[in-house]
């Protein structure tokens, strides 16, 4: 009997070493542990020793039995935990993988263009003035020397909310509140902001943006305003044909519009600048003396420039986009386009 006790040791570590799923496990289990099983069938044997063989031998068998139970629990652990390590292996994260490119927000076309042309203002020495986008009509045409009867005035042009007050239709109210506010010379201020006119195609928005600036002391003259124009254009196109049309405002006297050599085909002649080799890009003048009245400012000797520029339109010219209504469709397409421009932050090409 110890010898059998002996083989089905053996034939018990042999069968442990050689499984391969739970199922192995429980087939040695009942094999050896189960109720016909080799390790109870010896101990049905034991009623036929003699009470020293019995002793002896069922010690020997109880080993055995403890062998076997204690074999087959832990190799259970050890299986199970085989498992989990291998299922954990499958769904583990490799912290050394690049990241998936993720898409991420930045600033609008019209608010890059509005900063950079702010700063760069700023940088020539104009403060930045601000002022309600609901205005008193007083302000919004009045103090513009924009007659009672002038079509701009129209129901059809302007939105008025409840007359006399109305969503301004350009940034040059804010310039009579400053030049009423701040008296002493010289001023140098640029009013950037939302505008509002009934207006909606290809080449107008219903809001918009616009900056437009005054500079206002003694002896300023037109000479000043193409210095200063040119100065500001040649900084934003990198070119120098800057050409100064005579034009008309109610608000300046003189008034010019100002064209530059297009950018597209270098004033050959294309499809954006109509084949005329010139881009429409601000309007000027120095500022009517009736304006300056109403500002305040009240010495002959003193007068001032003016100019105006749609930020929407310098947008289209510097991000390339042929339609003003795809500004304000938040296509990404549009949202992540770089601008042509030294100083325009560069969108990455993941964005
Ligand atoms: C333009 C063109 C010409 C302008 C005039 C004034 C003010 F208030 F000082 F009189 N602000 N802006 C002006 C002059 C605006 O935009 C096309």
């Amino acid at each position: 009997m110890l010898q059998e006790i002996g083989t089905i040791q053996t034939s018990f570590d042999t069968d442990l070493k050689s499984i391969s799923s739970v199922q192995d496990l429980e087939g040695i289990k009942s094999k050896y542990l189960g109720k016909t099983g080799l390790i109870p069938q010896l101990y049905k044997q034991l009623g036929r020793l003699s009470p020293e063989e019995k002793k002896e031998i069922g010690s020997k068998l109880n080993d055995l039995r403890h062998k076997a139970q204690t074999g087959l629990s832990e190799a259970l652990i050890a299986f199970e935990e085989k498992i989990f390590l291998e299922k954990s292996r499958k769904n583990m994260v490799d912290m050394t993988l690049p990241l998936p490119k993720a898409a991420y927000g930045g600033r609008h076309p019209i608010t890059q263009t509005m900063e950079y042309l702010i700063e760069l203002l700023a940088q020539m020495g104009f403060d930045v003035g601000e002022g309600p986008e609901l205005e008193h009509e007083d302000f919004n045409f009045t103090y513009l020397n924009i007659p009672e009867h002038h079509p701009a005035r129209d129901d059809h042009d302007t939105f008025y909310i409840q007359k006399p007050w109305l969503l301004r239709t350009h940034t040059s109210p804010v310039q009579i509140h400053y030049m009423k506010k701040y008296t002493e010379l010289p001023i140098q201020m640029i009013a950037p902001g939302r505008v509002y006119r009934a207006d909606d195609d290809a080449t107008h928005s219903p809001m918009f943006h616009q900056i437009e600036g005054l500079w206002v002391d003694k002896g300023i003259h037109f000479g000043h305003l193409k210095a200063m124009i040119k100065a500001f254009l040649q900084e934003i196109f990198e070119m120098d044909q800057v050409r100064f049309r005579p034009s008309f405002f109610p608000f300046t006297e003189p008034s010019a519009e100002v064209d530059i050599g297009c950018v597209f085909c270098n004033g050959r002649g294309c499809r954006v600048c109509k084949q005329t080799g010139w881009l429409e890009v601000m309007g000027s003048g120095l500022v009517h003396p009736k304006v300056l009245q109403y500002g305040g400012v009240e010495d002959p000797a003193v007068s001032g420039l003016a100019f105006g520029l749609g930020v929407e339109r310098l947008t289209m010219l510097l991000f390339r986009i042929p339609d003003m209504r795809m500004l304000f469709d938040n296509d990404p397409r549009v949202l992540t386009k770089a601008a042509r421009h030294r100083h325009f932050p560069h969108i990455r090409e993941d964005a």
